[in-house]
């Protein structure tokens, strides 16, 4: 299933693969992806964390409250208004902007102490995996295994490629390959629905307690998740945080005694949650995020782990096989190795009918606008697949399918389309990812029978082709007057 990012980054080339796919939304849903997630209302937002309050352990951040302000007497408190262009590499550089220790951040008593108590931990992410649920996942193992407990990582999917070289260790494992174990905690992360972790969901009624630690629009409830009786379920939902990475970063700052005595690596214990970090903001560039909480990542990069934006790029950097950003953009690159020719005369003949890759852009209308419809068959996106398994047997659909939905979506905009479709037929249907000013996104993805955020939606609509899809955005454009 395409997945699609509500937030609209400025993609560059180098970065688009670095993105690889941020926080997702599934056609026909809302954040995060299933009809079951409910938008949470006032009253549910205060008493979303069962049992303990959510605000009972707040500390000041940075510590030091009113001692030493007596110099501050009669001077308002220096404020910080960052620009709109303000990144994560512009918080580490800048000297003014100072870093805040996740460790202050507030956690629930419950989720500290499932952990604490835990000898065993199973760690699971979401299916169409991001950096985020990968790194979060990844960074609570490496602590916890630091803190002399055992630990598995479950991610139910494929991994793209920048997010397999964050996985250096490859501890992300499939449902399947762990049944018949036994965990005293799972902690459910970057996700707060049943039906987006997979077979993992499976896997929760072998674990002795279960907690989830989600950023998204959800209200996990027990009975979501089918547990057994008596299995104590815990749910801390921060809506406003960009991360589950920061909820990581913030369990294990409690942790600061335990892991100093181990001797942990702080570099190696937080590299996969700075990641998260990263992938889930854009490196900072998504629009709607709270710049304060670029203070915690800072504190992890510089104070912690020691590190720079650079490390965390390296650490994701994946460069598919040449051959296959060759078949997808219709390039060729000097010295790149041949196409075998059953799969050359495949790909010209999918290009031939209008199953290759097409784009189409539209300018704008006399509302402004201006469409960019990308298309592109699963019969092309299996046989670029097969290409690129010639020189990397590791190779997902995602990998083919982020150089399509960056680079090629990206590309359109370059040529004046501030609406853009992306869609793909797979097994008899064509799912649309779509994006858009305003709330035109969602305004399309409704005509299409789909729903999701108001710049950033999706539709799955079965029975339909290409073509037809195709023709319905244009018509639908052109009668809002938003494309000529
Ligand atoms: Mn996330």
């Amino acid at each position: 299933m395409p997945v699609i990012t509500p937030r609209q980054p400025n993609h560059t080339t180098v970065e688009t693969e670095l993105v690889g796919t941020p926080r997702e939304v599934t056609p026909n849903g809302g954040s995060g992806g299933t009809g079951t997630a409910t938008t949470t209302t006032t009253s549910e937002r205060t008493s979303r964390f069962e049992g303990t309050s959510s605000t009972s352990n707040v500390r000041p951040a940075g510590g030091g409250g009113h001692v030493g302000a007596a110099g501050l007497v009669g001077r308002s408190a220096p404020t910080f208004t960052p620009t709109p262009k303000f990144t994560l590499a512009d918080a580490v550089a800048d000297a003014s902007f100072a870093s805040k220790d996740p460790a202050t951040l507030p956690v629930p008593q419950a989720i500290l102490d499932a952990v604490a108590k835990a000898d065993t931990v199973l760690l699971i992410g979401h299916v169409g995996p991001d950096g985020d649920c990968v790194g979060t996942t990844l960074t609570m193992q490496r602590a916890l295994e630091k803190l002399g407990k055992r630990c598995e990582v479950c991610i139910d999917d494929d991994l793209a490629g920048s997010l397999r070289n964050l996985d250096v260790d490859k501890r992300v494992r499939r449902a399947r390959d762990l049944g018949g174990k036994r965990w005293d905690l799972a902690l459910v992360m970057d996700v707060g629905v049943p039906d987006r972790i997979g077979g993992a969901l499976g896997l929760l009624q072998q674990a002795g307690e279960v907690a989830v630690v989600d950023h998204h629009v959800v209200t996990p409830k027990r009975e979501h998740f089918a547990l057994r009786d008596g299995v104590p379920f815990h749910a801390w939902v921060e809506q406003d945080w960009p991360c589950a990475a920061l909820q990581a970063m913030a369990i294990v700052g409690k942790q600061r005694a335990g892991m100093e005595a181990a001797h942990a690596d702080w570099a190696s214990v937080l590299l996969p949650s700075l990641a998260g970090f990263c992938t889930d903001t854009g490196f900072g560039r998504y629009e709607g995020l709270d710049k304060e909480k670029f203070r915690f990542f800072k504190h992890s990069l510089k104070d912690l782990a020691k590190l720079e934006v650079d490390d965390v790029k390296r650490a994701l950097d994946y460069r598919l096989p040449v051959r296959v950003t060759d078949a997808i953009n219709g390039t060729s690159t000097a010295g790149a190795p041949a196409v075998p020719q059953p799969m050359k005369a495949t790909l010209e003949q999918l290009a031939a009918s209008h199953h290759g890759v097409c784009s189409t852009v539209l300018q704008k209308g006399p509302q402004g606008g201006g469409l960019g419809v990308l298309t592109v068959s699963d019969a092309f996106v299996q046989s670029v697949l097969e290409l690129g398994r010639l020189d990397d047997k590791a190779l997902v659909e995602m990998d083919v399918t982020n150089v399509l939905k960056f680079g090629r979506v990206g590309d359109m905009k370059k040529q004046g389309a501030e609406i853009t479709a992306f869609l793909i037929e797979k097994g008899g249907a064509v799912f649309a990812s779509l994006r858009g000013p305003g709330d035109t996104a969602l305004a399309l993805a409704t005509h299409l029978g789909g729903g999701g955020h108001g710049q950033a939606a999706g539709a799955r609509i079965p029975g339909a082709t290409l073509e037809e899809v195709q023709r319905k955005i244009e018509a639908w454009a052109r009668a809002n007057g938003l494309a000529a």
